[in-house]
């Protein structure tokens, strides 16, 4: 045990990362500019070619950063998990999708544990990322890790320490995010504390993994919750007749106690829309009612539905059937200036318009391609210079690169949900 104490500050340590994807590729190479020596662990064969030649596939690492690091022999990948046995860390970033009945799936971990217990030797430190609910680590992983005669805790260390990376974020990356930690003992936190504390800035100890668990949840759960309430202004300024953009933005002048979300087409990523039902899962287990994580979930997931009732309603007003319209849909992705279409509202905005009976085309500069209900769409690159094809522009992403202003003006009609043509005045416009 003492061993390990002196290999992480001594940067010796051996670490290996099981997921080489949005989290584990920027945390794996953060350790390797620290001068750790890391291993990521993947099943899939293009992510270790790629990693292997030096190439990054994550926007927010550079080719050249990992080609590097790759060079220096600070970072390598396989695909043969045999090799954990040889890691004196070992940190597990895979995802924890939602099952289609909204309970969680931890298969990604259970896959990945038992391939570190497969070669699970004594001294090492093995933590846990992927964002789960309260009570994984020390109710599924641990006995998972224990079939042997190692006891967690005694002949190997345990923790759980959530992922905070914000793809795209310009500002906050791996090293300048606090990180929290929580261990299965006071001296596994101190372990995986010294671990982080190497390479980023602020580290975080928490009491115990349960602890840890839920703050990740606690902070998606905020958001999924505020945004939910945002978006139920929406629909109470729809029915005053008052627009919500102008009110949040006044009361965003409130320099204290108050912290303004947006209302929108609905929610999308791999956080948010899923992790808030992590927590209600485990919370039903233990026969309590999350209500705020219910009404939340329910009025999110409720806003494509709304928007396209909204611009069915705008249609009518000008004379026009939605379903005879042929409307362009200006964003695919799940938020703003990022290329990921992962639960992205705008798919259901779009399946929804064209269940009216609508032509729909979508155009988004950071998601040429996108999968709708199986079917392979393509983003319509000349869709800008024939705006007025259309009965109505849809904006569902606001991309910042778009000239608002000029879609405005070359347009029949604009709908827009996000509040991307904030200051733009048009007759042809209107606002969620
Ligand atoms: N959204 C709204 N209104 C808002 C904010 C977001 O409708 O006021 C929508 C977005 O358009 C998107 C979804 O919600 O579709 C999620 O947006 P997000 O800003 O939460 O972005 P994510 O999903 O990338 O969330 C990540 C999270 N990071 C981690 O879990 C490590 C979240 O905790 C971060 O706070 C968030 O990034 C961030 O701050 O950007």
């Amino acid at each position: 045990m003492e061993n390990l104490s002196a290999l992480i500050s001594g940067r010796k340590a051996r670490i290996g990362i099981i997921g080489m994807g949005y989290v584990g590729l920027p945390l794996a190479v953060e350790f390797a500019r620290g001068g750790f020596r890391v291993t990521g662990f993947e099943v899939d064969a293009q992510k270790v070619r790629d990693l292997k030649a030096g190439i990054s596939y994550i926007g927010d690492i550079p080719t050249s950063e990992v080609a590097a690091l790759a060079k220096k022999g600070l970072l390598t990948a396989t695909l043969e998990f045999s090799r954990l046995g040889k890691m004196d860390a070992v940190i597990i970033c895979v995802p924890t999708p939602l099952r289609k009945s909204k309970d969680p799936d931890v298969s990604y971990i259970v896959a990945s544990v038992q391939e570190v217990r497969k070669f699970l030797r004594p001294g090492q430190l093995i933590i846990l990322e992927s964002t789960t609910y309260p009570g994984t680590t020390r109710e599924l992983v641990k006995p998972m890790l224990e079939t042997g005669r190692l006891k967690a805790g005694k002949d190997f260390h345990l923790a759980f320490s959530p992922e905070r990376v914000d793809p795209g974020n310009p500002k906050y990356g791996v090293k300048n995010t606090p990180k929290v930690v929580g261990g299965l003992t006071a001296r596994c936190t101190a372990l995986a504390s010294a671990l982080y504390g190497s390479v980023i800035d602020r580290v975080l100890e928490v009491t115990d993994t349960e602890t840890a668990e839920l703050v990740k949840l606690l902070e998606n759960t905020f958001r999924a919750v505020n945004i939910g309430m945002m978006n139920e202004m929406a629909l109470m300024c729809h029915k005053l007749g008052l627009d919500v953009w102008e009110v949040i933005g006044a009361a965003a002048s409130k320099p204290f106690g108050f912290m303004p979300f947006y209302p929108g087409p609905g929610i999308g990523g791999h956080c948010i829309p899923l992790d808030p039902h992590y927590l209600g899962w485990k919370m039903k287990t233990l026969n309590f009612e999350p209500r705020f994580i219910e009404l939340a979930g329910a009025i999110n997931s409720s806003m494509p539905d709304h928007v396209v009732t909204r611009l069915g309603e705008i249609l009518n007003s000008k004379g026009k059937a939605l379903s005879r319209s042929k409307v362009l849909m200006l964003g695919m992705a799940y938020k703003q200036d990022i290329s990921d279409p992962r639960e992205s509202p705008a798919r259901d905005v779009l399946i929804l318009l064209e269940k009216t009976g609508a032509a729909v085309d979508y155009y988004d500069p950071y998601v040429p391609l996108a999968e709708v209900e199986g079917e392979t769409r393509r983003s319509r690159k000349d869709a800008l210079r024939r705006l007025r094809e259309y009965d109505c522009v849809m904006i569902v992403t606001p991309h910042t690169c778009l000239d608002y202003r000029d879609i405005v003006r070359r347009s029949r009609l604009v709908f827009d949900t996000r509040n991307a043509t904030k200051g733009i005045k048009g007759r042809n416009l209107y606002r969620l």
